[in-house]
């Protein structure tokens, strides 16, 4: 069969992450031809966000973002491209990736607002009275606890509710989410006739109507039935009243979300048959754009938030971590895990401890040694996921490492370290988290080799760690951004379904050329030193004995 795509063609991703919209686009031969970024807090500093967010003061855990921001970005990117001379009538598909979770409440009448949007105004100048609430609850909230514990009771439990939908109850999880806009709002409850996800919305706002939600970001919602893939009436029911008319249709990643809508069209010059292919998650859209397919690889996304995925064929959910369907091979699953504290947290320490530099901050972490003295942090700067520990930083010190077995220690508490041993104190304890969690929720260990993405991915000193800690090769991708680049890969994949009137593998886009592409990943650090990993073993263990005593002492379940 002839999978090639039409010579000419373009494909456009995006990814509506937590602090900007970013795109990339595809050529026929999947390589990168231009990329673009609007960063929310500098370039639409209108909307006061610090990181792309609202945090509410009163230190409640409520957490949101502007609406109407992610609505101006999407116009300004496209401006951006119109600048650089894009012709847009080239793009034969669009797809993006939204941040997950994230959700947005569309007013009772707002579906004819969004089917004769204005080609001469701006997106954001007709849309400003077409939610119930302008406030989007995001992925970084906490403040659902009571919402999460109603949830799981409902259904018959935590772990009940894990194997139904693929996770527990977690507080950014969009049905704790709706259930505390039913009971604490309900005014905007009642008054929002479609809910969407980030990815859903902005697929929205594309096509002119509401787009249905993708099965893979769906089930970041504790609402869908992750085997069968349809909304699960008694998680609905446990949720929130007359719920399922506001959620829509799932559908699957690969389909077809609608024609890009006429305001596109007459505005930037889209071609009128441009398709628009249904958006999914950032994790997921990574996933695909790292072209994640085999078992016993990992990848570890450092963004704003970490996130440690792969691919799986039967996983068992659990207590911890995410059971998701894969979002490019509907025959199988993806399993994955997700820090709060990522970049903003290391920022943090890096500002206070590093002259806010990231190249001090290297040479810090190069002069400490591996298991830095015994040293060990916990830095919570936000409501820690995973293990559900509250914002607090807790260090410790392991006593005699140099003389005793690291398992016959026993450690103290200190209330600082000197600044090089902060910065490596949380990159080790960052890794050893992950590595500990994925080998607690089934993840392969070792990994055949580890792939890196996101912002943190460019650095290479975080990479050497990564390759000591988890014992195993790391590779990195051509450009830190594998969101929108799935994103625009899984445009061409959705139209090229479209075309064949078909399901057709991923792979067959790029298998016998990944080279030629801009798709493939590289040998970054190859695998590191054996007898440093199994020290790391044994204090890995102990950093999780200090943390399982951590979390049950101030842990938020
Ligand atoms: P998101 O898509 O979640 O908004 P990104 O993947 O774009 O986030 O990552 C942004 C983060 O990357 C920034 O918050 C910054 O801390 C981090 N970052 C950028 N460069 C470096 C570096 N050299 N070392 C460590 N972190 C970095
Ligand atoms: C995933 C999660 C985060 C967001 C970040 O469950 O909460 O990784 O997707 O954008």
């Amino acid at each position: 069969m002839d999978y090639s795509l039409p010579d000419d063609s373009l494909f456009l991703g995006f990814d509506c992450s937590t602090q900007s919209l970013k795109a990339t686009i595809l050529d026929a031969n999947l390589s990168i031809l231009a990329s673009e970024i609007v960063h929310f807090d500098s370039e639409l500093p209108h909307y006061k966000t610090k990181d792309g967010v609202h945090r509410d003061p009163s230190g409640n855990g409520r957490i949101v973002s502007p609406t109407l921001m992610w609505v101006e970005a999407l116009d300004l990117l496209l401006e951006k491209f119109v600048k650089e001379k894009l012709d847009f009538g080239r793009i034969a598909a669009v797809s993006g990736s939204g941040q997950q979770h994230s959700s947005v409440y569309w007013k009772k009448g707002s579906c004819n607002m969004l089917a004769s949007l204005d080609p001469e105004k701006h997106l954001v100048a007709q849309l400003s009275d077409a939610f119930s609430t302008k406030e989007s609850p995001i992925w970084m909230d906490s403040s659902t606890t009571v919402q999460c514990r109603e949830i799981e009771r409902a259904v018959g439990g935590a772990l009940e509710l894990s194997q139904l939908t693929g996770s527990r109850a977690h507080e950014r999880f969009t049905g704790p989410q709706i259930r505390k806009i039913y009971e604490m709002q309900p005014d905007v409850y009642h008054d929002t006739e479609r809910i969407s996800l980030v990815s859903s919305f902005m697929a929205s706002l594309l096509i002119g109507g509401y787009a249905s939600l993708d099965e893979t970001d769906g089930s970041g919602m504790n609402l869908m039935d992750i085997k069968r893939r349809v909304w699960s009436k008694i998680a609905l029911e446990a949720t929130a009243p007359g719920l399922e008319g506001k959620l829509g249709k799932l559908a699957p990643a690969h389909d077809v979300a609608g024609l890009i809508a006429p305001y596109f069209v007459k505005r930037f010059h889209f071609r009128k048959s441009c398709l628009v292919i249904q958006w999914s998650g950032d994790n997921p859209n990574s996933l695909a754009g790292l072209t994640l397919n085999t078992l016993g690889d990992l990848a570890i996304s450092l963004g704003t938030s970490d996130t440690v995925f792969g691919v799986a064929i039967e996983p068992q959910p659990s207590l911890e971590g995410h059971v998701l369907p894969n979002p490019v091979d509907p025959t199988c699953y993806m399993v994955m895990l997700v820090y709060k504290n990522g970049s903003l947290t290391r920022e943090d320490i890096r500002n206070r401890c590093a002259e806010k530099s990231w190249d001090v901050f290297n040479k810090f972490l190069e002069k400490t040694p591996p298991l830095n003295g015994g040293k060990l942090g916990f830095y919570y700067k936000e409501n820690e996921i995973l293990p559900p520990l509250p914002i607090g930083f807790h260090r410790y010190i392991l006593d005699n490492l140099t003389n005793g077995s690291l398992d016959e220690l026993r450690e103290h508490e200190v209330e600082e370290f000197d600044a090089p041993s902060e910065v490596r104190a949380i990159i080790e304890g960052q890794l050893l988290s992950m590595r500990a969690h994925a080998e607690r929720s089934g993840m392969p260990t070792p990994p055949k080799r580890i792939i890196v993405t996101g912002g943190a991915s460019t650095n290479k000193s975080i990479l050497n760690a990564i390759t000591s800690i988890f014992g195993c090769a790391v590779y990195t991708v051509q450009r830190p951004d594998s969101a929108s680049l799935g994103a625009a890969l899984r445009a061409a994949h959705g139209w090229l379904c479209n075309r064949e009137h078909c399901f057709v593998p991923i792979s067959c886009m790029y298998e016998d050329k990944i080279e030629k592409t801009s798709l493939g990943c590289k040998l970054s650090v190859p695998a590191g030193d054996t007898e440093l990993l199994s020290k790391y073993t044994s204090f890995m263990k102990r950093r999780m004995e200090i943390e399982d005593r951590l979390v049950w002492k101030l842990g938020r379940r």
